[in-house]
């Protein structure tokens, strides 16, 4: 493998730890804990896992050891910076307990597990991945372990490797089937342990607990770095309005915190238009609005940041987009349609009249992106639907009329960007490469500790990593009843962006002044690596916002 001097410089960082996990450890139990909502439906789906305590880690004063024990590791779902790093914890962690301890990787995912394709991970492979972005250590997939005869492939293979615990890296879903796997394991009595890590760039994996996931904080610096250098084009040209939207499936907070990172002139959020029952053309208006405010200061250029997930809220598109999931839903006759013409009618004859009308309304590219095949939970893949097109399109259309009525004299030039996958695999940020290492620790002495439908867990994360404090969380505590292709199902609650929280609250404060001025851009430069600590050690403004209100 050829490495760039920065990799060959990363691999020999060493990630900064919490005191408690340098050395032995104790676990303390707190009291008994609760599902966040439905409690006895949960309870009565996890009779083993329910109510668990919440653990915290304090160092001990004695020799690390375990009895021999194999671990096996899966990724589960979109990269995030930060995964091989916890992988090299779980590998330093076990090797650290006893030194004949394996770590084996399950290859492609969940699937892994099932197929029995797996990998040894030595000492010389983990070192290759140390501080590096990606997941190709192993592979990740989006294979659901949801099945009892999977879990049944997974006892044959763990009991064949001897593997006493299976850690699952992966998103609110991936979590969940952890939880579900820990508990048929236990109900099994097969003695094999699940824990699960917190990972996800959308940053919708959070709760009173975690406080957030691995990977948002190094994918939104290098959007944040991408916006501020588009930022500084417009400003030094100024004759392009730039639509930009970021990754982050159904929550804004990927866009609300590049917001905060870079101040464009506009940043909208899901969340709101939800909350403020808006319309498409309310977005096109409330565009066009800044658009032609700002032309009248002579300042034809701008940008404008579109969350992925946008579409989805508009509650219009919302209902179009639920009958376009149930029409499509296992529908073989669409899919015998040849050429996109033969499609769209049938989509049309098969829809409600109003959302009729809607489809009919977008632009045809965009229509046909509504009915791409879904993801394996039936949800539109948001990532391929082009709404920043949708959006200049539109506002061209509005700000012509204005132009015809006389009340815009500005000249519109708009360019178009999507940022998702230009992040996720990053060199992880010194905060990532940190925080996934200790939760790869901390998951090592969970497990050593025969822990199992827990989630690793690192906190107070807005302080110095030497006073982070190491833990696990019950799985269970973050489960609420959810309708998932028609039926309840448990699952861990997803947090979209607070409207009352203090990062939104913060954008709300400001945008109007960021939408106006002259320029109030920031230029957040590339992540760095080394060199002072508020340079390079810095969490994201919404963890800094949402801990300590600054
Ligand atoms: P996870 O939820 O699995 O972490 O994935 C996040 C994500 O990057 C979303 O932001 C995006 O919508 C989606 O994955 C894209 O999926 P794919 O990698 O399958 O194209």
């Amino acid at each position: 493998m050829i490495k760039s001097p920065l990799q060959i410089a990363r691999q020999a960082y060493q990630p900064k730890m919490p005191i408690a996990l340098k050395g032995a450890v104790r676990l303390v139990e707190g009291n008994a804990t609760q599902s966040v909502a439905d409690q006895e439906e949960i309870k009565a789906l996890f009779p083993n896992t329910y109510g668990l305590p919440i653990i915290t880690m304090e160092h001990e004063e004695k020799a690390l050891h375990s009895e021999p024990m194999n671990i096996g590791v899966i990724l589960s779902g979109g990269q995030a910076p930060g995964g091989h790093n916890v992988i090299c914890g779980l590998f330093d962690g076990l090797k650290a307990l006893n030194p004949v301890n394996k770590l084996y990787g399950f290859l492609g995912g969940p699937s892994g597990l099932i197929e029995h394709q797996y990998t040894e991970l030595t000492a010389e492979i983990i070192d290759d991945y140390r501080n590096t972005g990606g997941f190709d250590i192993i592979g990740s997939g989006r294979t659901k372990l949801e099945e009892p005869w999977q879990f049944d492939k997974g006892i044959e293979i763990c009991n064949q490797l001897g593997i006493k615990a299976i850690v699952i890296i992966g998103g609110d879903d991936s979590n969940t089937n952890a939880c579900v796997l820990a508990e048929y394991y236990l109900q099994k009595k097969c003695g094999i342990q699940v824990i699960g890590c917190p990972k996800t760039i959308d940053g919708d994996l959070k709760n009173e607990m975690i406080e957030t996931s691995f990977g948002f904080d190094t994918a939104c610096k290098v959007y944040s770095e991408l916006i501020g250098n588009i930022q500084r084009d417009a400003n030094s040209a100024k004759k392009y309005w730039h639509f930009i939207r970021l990754m982050g499936r159904s929550a804004s907070h990927i866009a609300l915190e590049c917001a905060l990172q870079s101040q464009p002139n506009i940043c909208l959020i899901s969340e709101e238009v939800e909350a403020k029952n808006m319309t498409l053309n309310d977005i096109v208006d409330q565009i066009t609005r800044v658009i032609v405010a700002r032309a009248e200061a002579g300042l034809n250029f701008g940008t404008v940041l579109i969350p992925e997930g946008l579409i989805e809220f508009i509650p219009a598109m919302r209902i179009l987009i639920q009958e376009l999931n149930d029409m499509l839903a296992n529908n073989e006759e669409f899919v015998a349609l040849e050429g996109d013409e033969a499609k769209r009618e049938y989509v049309k004859s098969m829809l409600t009249p109003a959302s009729c009308e809607l489809y009919r309304s977008l632009p045809k590219g965009i229509a046909r992106q509504l009915t791409l095949d879904r993801d394996p939970h039936g949800n539109v893949m948001v990532s391929q639907i082009e709404t920043e097109k949708l959006l200049i399109e539109m506002v061209s259309k509005r700000l012509a009329q204005l132009k015809a009525s006389g009340e815009y004299k500005g000249k519109f030039s708009a360019l178009n960007h999507f940022f998702g996958y230009e992040g996720r695999c990053a060199i992880p940020s010194n905060f990532d490469a940190d925080y996934c290492y200790s939760i790869g620790i901390t998951a090592t002495h969970l497990i050593a500790a025969g822990k199992t439908g827990y989630m690793s867990l690192v906190r107070n994360l807005t302080k110095p990593a030497c006073e982070w404090i190491a833990g696990g969380v019950p799985i269970t505590m973050m489960m609420n009843m959810e309708k998932r292709n028609g039926k309840m199902k448990p699952v861990i609650q997803k947090a979209l962006v607070d409207l009352h929280g203090a990062p939104f609250r913060y954008l709300e404060a400001h945008r109007e002044e960021w939408a106006d001025a002259n320029t109030s851009y920031i230029y957040p430069g590339p992540i760095q690596y080394y060199g002072p600590t508020e340079v390079c050690d810095q969490p994201t403004h919404t963890l800094k916002l949402e801990r300590e209100g600054k």
